[in-house]
């Protein structure tokens, strides 16, 4: 098959994967593990982890997600999906160079609110987290209002996708949510696609 997307879901590579399945793309996911969560990487009996050679040929930073595309090798999450959406078109894709800029401009963004987004989930002082991403939901929640629930064209795109899937790690911070109405009713509708559902459903059926 040539399109390949590694990496576990329990990782970011639910960002291309979600991606790829809204595109209905035919590709092979590879299940990648992150090395932390093995007591031994090395082990010969060890599943393909982010520390094994036969990866590391893939990514040599040695992280998931990454993609290898009929021999066209990418990491970085958001780099995996913008280039995916721009391959196949659609309207999951920006039209434009406007579009373009939009789509890139908030994937960047968003990778600014990762870290605390990131401390929500995993529970590492989220109080402190949740107070610094109060600025920029207050930005974001405007500009949905403006953009008629979604971040580009009036319509979903690989942009919401991106985006959604680093404020799903802020979810559990309600209070941030609440505040926002926008916010809230474009991240349900982002979570409530049958892409997303399913790609969720494929993660929950990961070991934990
Ligand atoms: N900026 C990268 C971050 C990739 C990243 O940190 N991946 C984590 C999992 S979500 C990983 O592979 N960790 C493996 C390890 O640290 O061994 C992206 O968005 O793709």
């Amino acid at each position: 098959m040539p399109l390949k997307l590694y990496g576990v879901l329990r990782s970011r590579a639910t960002r291309p994967v979600w991606t790829a399945m809204e595109l209905g793309l035919d590709f092979e996911h590879v299940p990648v593990i992150q090395a932390y969560r093995l007591k031994d990487p090395a082990a010969p009996d060890a599943p393909l982890n982010t520390a094994s050679p036969a990866f590391r040929a893939v990514n040599a930073n040695g992280l998931i997600p990454a993609m290898d595309d009929d021999g066209f090798v990418l990491h970085e999450s958001f780099a995996i999906g913008l280039y995916l959406a721009r391959k196949h078109g659609g309207p999951l894709a920006p039209r434009d160079a406007k579009e373009e800029g939009l789509a890139v401009m908030w994937a960047l963004w968003g990778m600014g609110l990762e870290a605390d987004a990131l401390a929500i989930v995993q529970k590492r002082e989220p109080e402190a987290a949740a107070a610094r991403l109060r600025a920029p939901f207050a930005v974001l929640d405007a500009a949905l209002a403006e953009g008629g629930g979604h971040l580009l064209g009036g319509r979903f795109t690989v942009a919401d996708i991106n985006l959604a899937e680093v404020l799903r790690y802020a979810q559990p911070a309600t209070a941030l949510f609440e505040k926002r109405p926008h916010i809230q009713a474009w991240i349900t509708a982002c979570q409530a696609r049958p892409a997303f559902q399913a790609m969720m459903r494929k993660r929950e059926a990961e070991p934990a």
